[in-house]
Parts: C-alpha cells; sequence; structure tokens
C-alpha cells in the first residue's frame, strides 16, 4: 500500500486494521476525537477523513479512515486540501456546540479538542453563551466519584464504548434526556446509586472536560490553611510512577522522593506513604488466609482493597460477600493508624489530625467515605484526591517541580517493602499475601519471580498453584472488572483458595485518577508496561522485601497493636465486607 505517497508491505495483521490505525501506527497523526482502539469506538465524530483510491479503480474517494479497512494496493492521501478542510469543518460543528472557555476547564493541559483546535486553527462560530444560559444545570456532581459536565461533552462516545468493554456494566450512556441526546448514568440516577463500579475508566477515556473526578481539592486547601488542623498527606503506591507524566516526563520515571518534596513544599504537616498501609494490610490478609486454610473458612477468600471490585461484588454477587477478606484496604488501615497510633506517638490531640490521601482512584473516595470507616468517632481518612488534582494543588500551591530536590519521607508510617510496593499492579497484591501468609503457615520462603503464572482459560485469569505446608492452593489474578464476571461465568470458582481482583485493567497504575493518556498514544505506547516497570525496578531495589520484615510495622504491632488478628486489630483494621 501507499501511504502519502510512502510504500509499505502490510502483515497480516495489518490486513485487519482500520486505516486510521495502521496510520497512527505509522507516525501519521490523523485527527480524530471518537477514536478510541482499546474500546472499539469511532464513527462518531467525522474529522478522521482521508483520501484514498482503491487498487485498479483509478477513482479516489474521500472517507473516514476509522470505518475503511486496510486493503492491498491502495493509496491513501492523509493531508490534501480536501481532508484538511473536512475537518476543520467537522471540528468546528463541535466547537458551536462546546463551551469552549478553556481558562478554567479541567483538562486545559491535555484536552484532545482543543490541541486539534489549535493544530487546525479553528473556533467556534457561536459562542456558547448563546445557546446556554445555564451552565450549572447540565453539570451532575452527585457522585463521590464522577462529575459530569456535559457543557463540555462532545458526544464522542468514548466513555460509553470503554465502560462497556472494560466493565461490562454498561454504566455510563448516551440517552435521550428531554429530548435531546445526552451523556449520563443508566436512567439518569446518580452514579453511586447504578451499578457503576465507579472505577473512572470512563473519565480516562474522555478526550474533553466532560468527565472527571468529583474534586476534594477545596477541602484540603482549607484544611491546610487551618492553623489548628495538623494535616497528614500520603501517597497510593501507584503516584510515583505516574505523576511525572504531569509535570512533563515521560512514562516510566520514578518520581516518588520529589513527590514527597513537593508535598512538603505545598505545606503538608507530616508526609507518608500508602505503601506502609499496604505492608499492614498484607499482615492482616495473610494471617486471615492462613486461618481459612487451615480452620475450613470460606473460600475463595477475596482481596477486598479495590473498592471497585467490592462495588462489583456488593451489585452483582451479593450472595459471595462472605468471600472478602474483612482486612481494610491500605488506604483505610494507614488511615485508622494516622488517627490513634500517630497522635499516641506524637502526644498530640487525634481530633485535630486531618488525613488526606492521594490516590490513582475514583473509588477510593467512595470507600474513604463509607460511614462506618471510622474508629472511636474518627474518620479513617478525611479527603482522597487523585494524581491528577495532586497536579492542581502543586499548581495552586505554587510547587514549581522543576525546582524541586528529592526529600526523604516522615516516620514512622513510611518504611516500606518491596511487596508493598507492587499492590500498584495486578498480581502485586497476592504475591505479597502469598508470601507472608506461607512464612506464617511452614516458615518458608516463596521467591516471587520464580512464579510460573499459567493461563486458566478464563479470560483476563492467571493462575498458578501455591504450596502452604501441605496444601496445595490454586490462586487466581482477575485483571480487570469485566474479567470477573468471566470468573463467575466460568463455573469454577469454587476451584480456588484465593483470589485477587482489581477493577482496573494493569492494577492502580492505571485507575481512574491516574494522568489521561490521549488516544494515540494509547496505540503507540504500552504506558501501563512503562508505569509498572517502576514498581518493578522499586521493588528490585529493595532486595524483594517481605511485608512481614518491616521493621517500623513489627514496632506497630509490638507497642501497639499485639498481634495480626487480635482485638484490637480488628478495632483499627479490619471492616465488615457484608454490610
Ligand atoms: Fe491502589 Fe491500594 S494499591 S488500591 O491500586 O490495596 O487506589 O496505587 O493505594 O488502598 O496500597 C489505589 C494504588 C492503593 C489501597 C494500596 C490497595
Ligand atoms: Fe463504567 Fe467504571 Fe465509568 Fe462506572 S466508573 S460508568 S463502571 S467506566
Ligand atoms: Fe481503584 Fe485500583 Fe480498583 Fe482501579 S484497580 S478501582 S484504581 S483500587
Amino acid at each position: 500500500v501507499m501511504l502519502n505517497d510512502k510504500e509499505y508491505e502490510l502483515t497480516p495483521e495489518q490486513e485487519e486494521m482500520s486505516i486510521l490505525e495502521f496510520a497512527t501506527i505509522q507516525g501519521d497523526d490523523i485527527p480524530s476525537l471518537c477514536f478510541l482502539k482499546e474500546a472499539g469506538n469511532n464513527g462518531k465524530c467525522g474529522v478522521c477523513k482521508v483520501e484514498v483510491e482503491k487498487a485498479g479503480t483509478g477513482k479516489v474517494k474521500t472517507t473516514l479512515a476509522c470505518r475503511m479497512k486496510m486493503e492491498d494496493g491502495m493509496s491513501i492521501h492523509t493531508n490534501t486540501e480536501k481532508t484538511l478542510e473536512a475537518a476543520k469543518k467537522a471540528v468546528v460543528r463541535i466547537l458551536n456546540k462546546h463551551d469552549f472557555r478553556c481558562g478554567k476547564c479541567v483538562r486545559k493541559e491535555n484536552c484532545e479538542l482543543l490541541a486539534l483546535s489549535s493544530k487546525l486553527r479553528v473556533r467556534p462560530e457561536v459562542k456558547y453563551s448563546d445557546i446556554c444560559d445555564d451552565l450549572e444545570a447540565n453539570i451532575d456532581r452527585r457522585s463521590m466519584g464522577i462529575t459530569i459536565d456535559r457543557n463540555k461533552c462532545i458526544l464522542c462516545g468514548r466513555c460509553e464504548a470503554m465502560c462497556k468493554v472494560k466493565t461490562s456494566t454498561g454504566s455510563i450512556k448516551l440517552q435521550k434526556i428531554d429530548g435531546e441526546r445526552k451523556i449520563a448514568p443508566l436512567e439518569n440516577v446518580c452514579f453511586d446509586d447504578t451499578n457503576c463500579v465507579l472505577c473512572g475508566q470512563c473519565v480516562n477515556a474522555c478526550p474533553v472536560g466532560a468527565l472527571q473526578e468529583t474534586s476534594e481539592l477545596d477541602r484540603v486547601e482549607a484544611a491546610l490553611d487551618d492553623p489548628d488542623k495538623h494535616v497528614l498527606v500520603a501517597i497510593a503506591p501507584s503516584i510515583r510512577t505516574s505523576f511525572g507524566e504531569l509535570e512533563g516526563e515521560e512514562f516510566g520515571v520514578d518520581t516518588m522522593k520529589k513527590v514527597y518534596a513537593g508535598l512538603r513544599a505545598a505545606g503538608f504537616d507530616r508526609i507518608y506513604d500508602i505503601n506502609f498501609g499496604a505492608d499492614m494490610t498484607i499482615m492482616e490478609e495473610a494471617t486471615e488466609l492462613k486461618d481459612r486454610l487451615l480452620n475450613g473458612g470460606v473460600l475463595p477468600m477475596f482481596t477486598s482493597c479495590c473498592p471497585g471490585w467490592v462495588r462489583l461484588l456488593h451489585n452483582y454477587h451479593p450472595e459471595c460477600l462472605d468471600h472478602f477478606s474483612s482486612a481494610k484496604s491500605p488506604q483505610q488501615m494507614f488511615g485508622a493508624a494516622s488517627k490513634s497510633y500517630y497522635p499516641a506517638q506524637a502526644g498530640i490531640d487525634p481530633s485535630t489530625v486531618y488525613t488526606v490521601t492521594v490516590m490513582p482512584c475514583l473509588a477510593k473516595k467512595m470507600e474513604a467515605h463509607i460511614p462506618s470507616m471510622e474508629v472511636d468517632g474518627q474518620r479513617d481518612i478525611d479527603a482522597v484526591i487523585t494524581t491528577r488534582e495532586l497536579a492542581k494543588l502543586f499548581k495552586a500551591r505554587k510547587v514549581k517541580w522543576r525546582k524541586l530536590e528529592e526529600e526523604e519521607p516522615d516516620q514512622p508510617m513510611s518504611e516500606f517493602t518491596g511487596d508493598g510496593t507492587g499492590f500498584g499492579f495486578s498480581g502485586g497484591v497476592m504475591q505479597a499475601a502469598l508470601r507472608t501468609a506461607k512464612h506464617m503457615v511452614d516458615g518458608g520462603d516463596l521467591d516471587i519471580q520464580a512464579i510460573e503464572w499459567q493461563d486458566s482459560g478464563i479470560p483476563g485469569v492467571r493462575e498458578f498453584t501455591a504450596e502452604l505446608g501441605d496444601l496445595k492452593a490454586r490462586i487466581g489474578v482477575v485483571n480487570g472488572a469485566v474479567h470477573a464476571f468471566d470468573l463467575f461465568e466460568s463455573g469454577q470458582l469454587n476451584d480456588f483458595a484465593f483470589v485477587e481482583v482489581m477493577a482496573c485493567e494493569g492494577g492502580c497504575i492505571n485507575g481512574g485518577g491516574q494522568p489521561h493518556v490521549n488516544a494515540h498514544t494509547r496505540v503507540t505506547t504500552d504506558f501501563v508496561a512503562k508505569r509498572r516497570s517502576v514498581l518493578k525496578n522499586e521493588q528490585k531495589e529493595s532486595g524483594f522485601s517481605k511485608s512481614y520484615e518491616n521493621k517500623t510495622l513489627q514496632v506497630y504491632y509490638n507497642d501497639y497493636i499485639g498481634e495480626p488478628a487480635s482485638h484490637k486489630a480488628h478495632k483499627y483494621l479490619h471492616y465488615d465486607f457484608q454490610t
């Protein structure tokens, strides 16, 4: 085939591709706003016009690049006067219905519509205030996790497609509401009252500022400005590997120590790391697994640290709630310790402590809001901001990324192991829990590098057989919400002893609060693998250290909690996920 007068030989795989996808892989930037390969979305925006001459026809046709498949002998031109005019026209049509005031928009740094409008040098012909006099009526702020601003929505369908493909819940849809096509949660009720898992993958798919997290930045800023509050912050395992993307770094840069420095510069009183909480979760979860295996408890045990997965099970399989580990997630365990152990050590009044987490996740906002996630009247967590919100906080507080030097976090709640770090990617929680469980059962060591994962035959589910004492346990790792349904449909659920589920494909490194990756880069770069490599590297640098080796955590148990699963541990570190 010829693409812009350059010749290419099509591989069998490329013969199945659309012109748009093929050209994108060759580095050609055909403009488009609705194309999202991984969700199979295309054909809605009308921007990607190209000129094509099929072999032997002698006729040049203008067509949508996303809708036509590659064919031997084709000649394609993506950059002609005609295609440019068609793209401009289509973009102006979209801009005419779009609130094109970018200055205050959450996506101004990386909006795909703004980038394309600048590239094509087009502007709307209509003033948005002439067609809409009540902006607020178009904003849906009901959900704890997701806010919809329909003034920005371009009806590209990417969110709907992403939700369907990645979760199969179909929780967000283009629907006729009051005679107009609008994007909304199913039946236009609040997301939190639907089967939506609040994973936020729809938000990640949005090319503009129409879908966003429900922000808690105002509350965090108010706490920082309140002299009577002692404000703690802790970052999730997967913030260190993605935050740089928002400050102009490449994918896969480890920014952990600069993030600590930035948080200190932003005015937080204490800087901690949720990886410590991850080690806490492992101590409790492994103890519970051992107990269930040896004493005939409910199996398989399910991980309970991903609130997207927790919602999914509540909504679709409430009969299985007793499979959840009762261990709180690292976020909530850390929070409970920050309101009990920390004030006791520091000699301060727990009611003055305000605990903020930085999470790659929208469901974590919901988890922190669960009314009973508190101990002795102290909320475990007071506010949750996403990776993206952290970048906005740094801007608001005039923290200059380029000027930051690496700094260390505060102690005692920041020592962590390689196992804690692994929580950020799919499979990491499982490996960590099994290593500690094995140590507890037979004193042995599980070499996580030597684990040979097998394809279970169930889509998106990996497995291996772990040996714990005399027991052989079938272990499953479910990579993405949609595959949790595959596991249930397989009829094999009860053959497993322990199952990890992360709602987002790849785990939290690809969570719904992470930096946006545009549709083009999603085709050309395996950004999830690059983010994962940072965490794997940290694990290696730690010597693959294990949760039960965390010295500070041992002190916490010795001085404060007693044993894992003790009465006190249950009070602070466990939760009844069946409620
Ligand atoms: Fe995750 Fe977590 S690993 S869910 O992805 O378990 O959000 O990064 O913080 O809590 O540790 C998210 C990430 C966390 C928690 C941890 C777990
Ligand atoms: Fe679907 Fe997840 Fe978005 Fe809910 S948060 S609408 S489940 S993609
Ligand atoms: Fe949140 Fe991580 Fe679960 Fe995604 S995988 S919903 S980011 S906890």
